[in-house]
Order: structure tokens, then sequence, then C-alpha cells
């Protein structure tokens, strides 16, 4: 089938990767029917041939403007798609959009004109964001973790870093490798600009972010770093859910134990 990963291995590894994590997310159960979506920047990966394709849609309004993604490329899974089938046929299930010189329209170039995502403005608006700012970061996951957003569900839990704290000490691991923790956006509608707003707040000090009996985003410098946050949280949550279960508070790492790891690997918070 002719598509423009054909002969072009940088993208159609970044493409790859996103078929991967797509998968995993479908296997976690964190995936129910469209649920979730990716978007990943690769204007670095996109060549004149690219650039001079004509569109397969028409120039579809953002809804906002976002200066810093002047005529950039991103692959986005599709609206209403399912990330099952991203899995297996990215390019059928997702599409490559240009951002318009007006930095406030969209067209679809290849390889098929799959609408994006309905969290679009909150992903763009998290791209711009990226951008703005000189992160070399490239992609923005939204999923559907089972235990973390159970745990939404406790007002007690919605108060800063008190999720953070509670499962960075539940496995060494968390800390070290979701070292700036969880941050928490309040409900909002899904889809709207209010939420990709105070999703933007919080990513100034954090690389996931809870959106309340909602799910989580997470940005990264790929997709499976993004996700490799996501799923070490959700073990961190699994870990505290089974002691639960099993009757018992879970003691936690001492602070002692927290900022020794902290020093050893010189993490940030
Ligand atoms: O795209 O998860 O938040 C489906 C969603 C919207
Ligand atoms: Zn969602």
């Amino acid at each position: 089938m002719k598509s423009v990963l054909n002969n072009r291995p940088l993208l159609a590894k970044q493409i790859s990767e996103v078929a991967e994590v797509a998968g995993y997310l479908w296997q976690k159960g964190w995936a129910e029917r469209n649920g979730g979506n990716i978007t990943i920047n690769i204007t670095t990966s996109i060549d004149d041939e690219i650039r001079s394709l004509k569109p397969i849609s028409d120039s579809i309004p953002i809804g906002r403007m976002l200066p810093h993604l002047k005529s950039g490329y991103f692959f986005c899974k599709g609206t209403n798609k399912r990330m099952r089938d991203l899995a297996r046929r990215p390019m059928e299930n997702g599409a490559i959009i240009r951002i318009s010189d007006d930095c406030a329209h969209y067209e679809i170039v290849a390889d098929c004109p799959v609408k994006p995502t309905s969290e679009l403005a909150s992903h763009l608006s998290m791209h711009n964001y990226l951008i703005g700012k000189g992160s070399g970061y490239k992609a923005v996951l939204h999923t559907h973790p089972i235990d973390l957003i159970a745990m939404s569900h406790n007002p007690a839990f919605l108060k800063k870093d008190v999720l953070t704290h509670l499962l960075w000490s539940m496995i060494p691991e968390t800390r070290a490798f979701c070292p700036r923790g969880l941050g928490i956006v309040p409900y909002q509608l899904p889809g709207s600009f209010a939420l990709a707003d105070t999703t933007l707040k919080e990513l100034e000090e954090y690389d996931v972010v809870m959106w309340e009996k909602h799910g989580v985003c997470a940005v990264g410098e790929n997709i499976m770093e993004a996700f490799d946050m996501v799923d070490t949280l959700s073990k961190s949550a699994q870990i505290y859910l089974t002691a639960k279960s099993m009757g018992f508070e879970p003691e936690g790492m001492t602070m002692e134990q927290m900022n020794e790891l902290k020093n050893a690997f010189g993490l940030p918070k």
C-alpha cells in the first residue's frame, strides 16, 4: 500500500513506536472503545516531498492560535478510532496533519483523511507549550488507567502532591523514573480548552498530570518515555491497592529512604 512511511525509516520508526504503545494501552485495559489519544510532533522527520503534498481535507480551525506550531507536522490518533486498531494499522486509524501558516488551522496530508482526536485542542496546546519553552519533548499521551482514575475519586488524594508522595513511596523506581511527580487537574469537560489550559499550568511543574475522574496525560521525549512514566505510576497504584485489599495500609518508604534516593539519583524534587 502507498504510504508516506515507505522509504522513510525515521518516520516509520516513530509511527511504529506509537503503534506499539497503542497495543500496550489496550492490553493494560486502559483503552476501552476509543478511549485515549496519542499525538507526536514529527516536524523534524518531514522532508520536502511531504511538505509539498496536497491536503486531503479541508482547512479545519483548531479553535485558537498556537504560534509555536507554525507549519508543524503531527501524527494524531483519529477521533473515534480504537487504540487496539491503531496498534495494528496506525496509518488507517491516525493521520499526519500540517498546521497552517496562520497557526490557527490544520489540514490532513497523509495517508488517509482520518480526522484527529477529540482532545486535539489540549494536545496541540501542550505541543505549543513544549516547543515554546524550548523542550525537546515530542510526545503527548492521554490514557485511562483504571487504578489511577480510581484514586482520583478520593478528594483527599487530589490535594497538591499527596498522590505524588504516596505513589513515589510505594517502590523506588517510581520516584526515579517519574521524578517530577503527578500533577492534578480538577474535573473539566473532555476536549475543552478549559481542560487544555489547566493542564498547561500543571506541565510547568509535572510531566504527568491526572485529569480527575477521567485519566492521565503525559508528555515525554518520545511516546515510549511518556508511556513508561504512566506505567510506573500505575504500578505504584497497584501496589497500594493490593496492600489495601490485603487489609492493611502500606507503610511506604520512609522520608529518609526517599531523600537518600533523591540524592543518589540527583532527582529534581
Ligand atoms: O478520545 O479519551 O478524552 C477519547 C478520550 C477523550
Ligand atoms: Zn479520555
